[in-house]
Parts: structure tokens; sequence; C-alpha cells
């Protein structure tokens, strides 16, 4: 694979003469103190924009010690569990940034989530207190938490507190902890150290030569990698600017790309899709940069979204528990269908089996409080470069590019959502017609793949209608099936298990 020097420009700093090792991408210490020092230098420089309003980068810096001190003064302390469910607004960054500036250790959750989904990790990571949006959510918080979790709005509608002396956090603290499943179904906490996010925030910043100059028009979710680490940290790391939508639409992403002069636009695949059905992707064609991940973007949509932006998309591969892995280079030959080379401090081995393997200061160390699923996950191949990472992913090296070829774990991606089969199977086959039941992705253009439920049914065959409807409160919408087949008996292998890639 080409080397991650090949992202760098020959007289970045972080190529050294040093040898093949990987580069210091740590040296600042934790992210607080880069995002800090941007802001002492330029307090006035413009940092987000929410509905008309443009908010300052001393304002925001203000905004997160205000955060901080409530928090504090709420009686929470450093290593203390929060969960933070919200959409995109400066209020749930400034909760978000305030609690790692005190110490916390955020636990983001889709807002989609019911209360299953919710009540889970909150008892899985024991949280003391969270930020959620809707009254819903804060009862399902408070059942799940006991009645000594501290809940509250993204506003922080809590007392003003002294937040003392902040950014106290370490290298090897844990910052953030997010939900994934991994290789295997059940979900777990992967613990992202402020080392982590520094090393991933550096070295993305760079590849992709983002700084003070850029804005981003962003409309991911806050809750998930891409849209927090990438999108959020990445801007505040780069000293840069970033027009906040609520959500995606492709008008409102096109206005925003023209009128706020924006430089940088990150989505995955559906997306682009969308961008370029509407027939307004023209619009974006002044960004300096438009890039896509969490799914992968087939040749033929990256071709359209290129014809129709009028600049070559850049694809890129991550991982929540890695965050980014792999990029197609800033300068140099972006090829559709591939997800680039290893971005730098990352390294990348394809072993026997076809699995991608990874190492690097940007890879995190473990799942909370998983042995079975650490020893699992990580391995030592006796290179004396320490443990790697297997991904579940299946990569081939094609000419000096990283291809997914797909994936050993059983995972589906809608829309650049992760459904895990087997949590679907479990509610689904509570159904009272369902005796037996198998859950599959299958292909769809905007969705790059959809849910389907695969059923032998005792009775009537129930409809997608009435089976999304029985798993309302179980399964946010987006793990709801959009198909469901009648089969008279599902495939199994000679030890029983159900073979799942054997329908469709
Ligand atoms: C919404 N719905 C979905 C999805 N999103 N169903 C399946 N898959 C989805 N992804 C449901 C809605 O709840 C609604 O259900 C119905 O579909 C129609 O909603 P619609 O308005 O069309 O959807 P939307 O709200 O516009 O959302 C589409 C979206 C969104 C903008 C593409 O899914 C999205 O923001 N995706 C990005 C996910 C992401 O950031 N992933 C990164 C994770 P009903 O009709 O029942 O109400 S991976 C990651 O972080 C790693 C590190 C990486 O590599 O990046
Ligand atoms: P998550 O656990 O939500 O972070 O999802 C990570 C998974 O998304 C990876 O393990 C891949 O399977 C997939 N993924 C992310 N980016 C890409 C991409 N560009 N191409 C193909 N798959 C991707």
């Amino acid at each position: 694979m080409r080397p991650w020097r090949d992202h760098l420009d020959a007289d970045d700093p972080l190529i050294t003469d040093d040898g093949p090792g990987a580069p210091d991408l740590t040296a600042a210490g934790t992210l607080l103190h880069v995002w800090a020092s941007r802001w002492e230098a330029s307090p006035h420089a413009p940092l987000w924009k929410e509905g008309d309003r443009w908010w300052t980068a001393g304002e925001f810096d203000d905004a997160t010690r205000r955060a901080a001190g409530r928090l504090r003064a709420a009686g929470l302390e450093p290593g203390d569990r929060l969960v933070w469910s919200t959409g995109s607004s400066v209020d749930s960054l400034a909760a978000h940034v305030g609690a790692l500036r005190a110490g916390l250790v955020v636990v983001p959750a889709n807002t989609a989530y019911g209360e299953r989904e919710l009540a889970l990790i909150v008892s899985d990571v024991r949280a003391r207190a969270a930020i959620v949006e809707r009254a819903d959510q804060a009862e399902w918080a408070r059942r799940a938490g006991g009645n000594s979790m501290v809940v509250a709005g993204p506003d922080l509608d809590l007392a003003d507190g002294d937040p003392g002396e902040l950014d106290l956090a370490g290298a090897d603290d844990p910052a953030l902890i997010c939900f994934t499943s991994g290789t295997t179904g059940a979900p777990k906490g992967a613990v992202l150290r402020h080392r982590n996010l520094l090393a991933a925030s550096e070295s993305v910043t760079r590849a992709w030569r983002m700084d003070a100059e850029d804005r981003l028009v962003h409309c991911l979710p806050v809750f998930h990698a891409h849209g927090l680490m990438v999108g959020i940290y990445g801007t505040l790391t780069a000293g840069g600017s970033a027009v906040l939508l609520p959500g995606f639409d492709p008008d409102s992403v096109a206005a925003a790309a023209g009128d706020e002069r924006a430089t940088l636009f990150f989505g995955v695949p559906t997306m682009y899709h969308r961008l370029v059905a509407s027939g307004r992707a023209g619009e974006l064609s002044a960004l300096r940069l438009c890039v896509s991940g969490s799914a992968p973007l087939s040749a033929d949509l990256h071709q359209a979204a290129t014809e129709a932006i009028g600049t070559v998309i850049l694809e890129r591969y991550g991982m929540t528990e890695t965050l980014m892995n792999t990029s197609n280079p800033y300068v140099g030959e972006r090829r559709a269908g591939t997800v680039g080379f290893p971005l730098p401090g990352v390294e990348v081995r394809i072993d026997d089996a076809g699995e991608v393997l990874l190492r690097g200061p940007n890879i995190f160390d473990g799942y909370f409080e998983r042995e079975a699923a650490n020893a699992e996950s990580f391995r030592d191949l006796g290179d004396g470069g320490g443990r790697w990472f297997a991904t579940g992913d299946l990569g081939a090296d094609e000419d000096g590019y990283l291809v997914i070829r797909g994936r050993s774990k059983e995972l589906i991606i809608s829309g650049g959502f992760n459904v895990y089969p087997a949590e679907v199977e479990d509610v689904l086959v509570r159904h009272p017609d369902i005796r037996e039941v198998a859950v599959t992705g299958t292909a769809s253009d905007e969705w790059g793949e959809v849910v389907t439920a695969w059923v032998v049914v005792d009775g009537p065959a129930p409809s997608v209608g009435e089976l999304r409807a029985f798993s309302e409160g179980s399964l946010a919408p987006f793990k709801q099936p959009r198909l469901v087949r009648t089969v008279d008996a599902l495939p199994r292998n000679a030890l029983g298990k159900v073979v799942r890639s054997q329908l469709g």
C-alpha cells in the first residue's frame, strides 16, 4: 500500500528523518489544549453558525466553561460517565466540550433510540448523568440510572457553578465511550482516550489540509464518529468554522455551500445519492473538498457525484473503534471504489483470511468492561510493534490502494447507520406469528443496504408496516425492516446455525 507520507506535502513537519516509525501525532497533549490555545489566540474568529447567528470562538469558550461549571456544581467528578444524546446545536456542543473540559467521559447515543436502546447504554456504563432533548428520553434515563442521575437538556438547565481548573484530563484518560457492536453482535462501548482523539484529529486535518480558512457544511449526526470527531473536532482542531445544519436535506446543504462561502462537505453515500437526485449538487462546486465515508461509495455513485458537483469525491474508511484509518489523497489520484491508503500514523495489514488489521495511535485499546471481546479483537502477531485490531472488514491491496471487499462481521449499513441482524431478530422473533426469523441487508441505490426480515410464520405473514409497529420502542426506525420475505425454512449449517448469506 502507498505510504502515509504520500498524504502530506514533502515539507510537512510530521515527516522527519527518524526512519519508518510512526509520526508523533500526540505531542500537543490533548485536543482540549489544542482547542483552548486556538480560542485564546483568535477569540473573535467565527466558529459555528446556527440559524442566523454566528458564534465566535471566544463565545464558545465561555459557553463551555459555563457548562463545565454547571456539571461540576451538580456533583459530577472527573471520570464520571455522561450519556449525551442530542441533535447538532451550539448548546449541545458546548455541553459536550464542557463535559470533556471538566474531565467527564462522554457517551454519545443516537437520538432515534427507544427506551430499550438508551437504557442499555445508561446501565452498561453506570452513567451518572444524561443530556437529552426530549422528556421521554429524560424519563428513560432516570428509570435506567436511578434517582441520583443528573438529567438535563442540551442548554444545561442546571445551577451555575465554579468551573475551577479545566482541561486537566491526561492523554491516557478516557474521553468518550462510543457504543458499537464490533465484530460480534452484542453492543459494547469502545473507550476512546484523549490521545486517540488527538492522533486521529491531527492526522486527518493535516492529510486534508484543513485550516483556519475552512468552513464546513455540517449536517451529519453528532452522536457518531463521522459527524463528531471528523466534523466537529476537525473544525475545532483546524481553527476553522462550520455551518451547523440540524440534519441533511439537499436544499439546505446547497444553500449553505453558496451563501456561506463554504469550503468543505462531509457526508455518507446516501447524502450524495440524494444530492445528485435533487439536481442541486452543482451548487457545491466551489467547495475545495467533498468527503464520503461510513459506508461503501459505489464507483457509479462516485462518478455521478463527481460529475454533478464538479470536484472529485474523496472516499475514506473509518470505524468507531479506530476513527479514521485510510483515505484517498488530497493531492494525487482519488480512485473510485477504493478507500485510499493509510493516514499518517496508521498501519494497515491484511491477514491470510483477507481481514483488515490496524495499528496506530488513533486506535482504541478495548471495550468498556468486556474482557472476552477484547481478547478476541486484538492480535499479537509477534512483530514487536504492539497488538493489531481486527476490524471484521475484508480488504485487498489493489495497486497501492485499499479496497473494502466485504465484511466478516455480520453488519448491515443503512444510510451510514449500522444495524446488527441479531439485535433485530431478537425483537422480531417475539411476534406471535413468527416462528423463526433471520435478518439480512438488501442492496439499495439510495440507502446502500436496507434491512430485510426473512420469516417462517405460523399464521398469516405480517406486513412491513405491522413489523415496524411491533418493533416501535425496541428498535430505532433505521433498524426496523423495510422488506419482509416469507420462507418455508431458514438455511442452516451442519451445526444448526442460520446461514444468513444464503438468503436472498
Ligand atoms: C433515517 N431513517 C433511516 C435512516 N435514517 N432508515 C434507514 N437507514 C437510515 N440511515 C428512517 C427515518 O427514521 C424515517 O423513518 C425514514 O427513514 C425516512 O427518513 P428520512 O427523512 O428519509 O431520513 P433522514 O432523516 O433524511 O436521514 C437520512 C440520512 C441519515 C440523512 C442519510 O440516515 C444520516 O444522517 N445518516 C448518517 C449516519 C452517520 O453519520 N453514520 C456514521 C456512523 P420513519 O418513516 O419510520 O419515521 S459510522 C462512523 O462514524 C465511522 C467512524 C465512519 O467511518 O464514519
Ligand atoms: P461504525 O462501527 O459505525 O464506525 O462503522 C464502521 C464500519 O463502517 C467499518 O468497519 C466498515 O465496515 C464501514 N465503513 C466505513 N467507511 C467505509 C467505506 N468508505 N467503505 C466501506 N465501508 C466503510
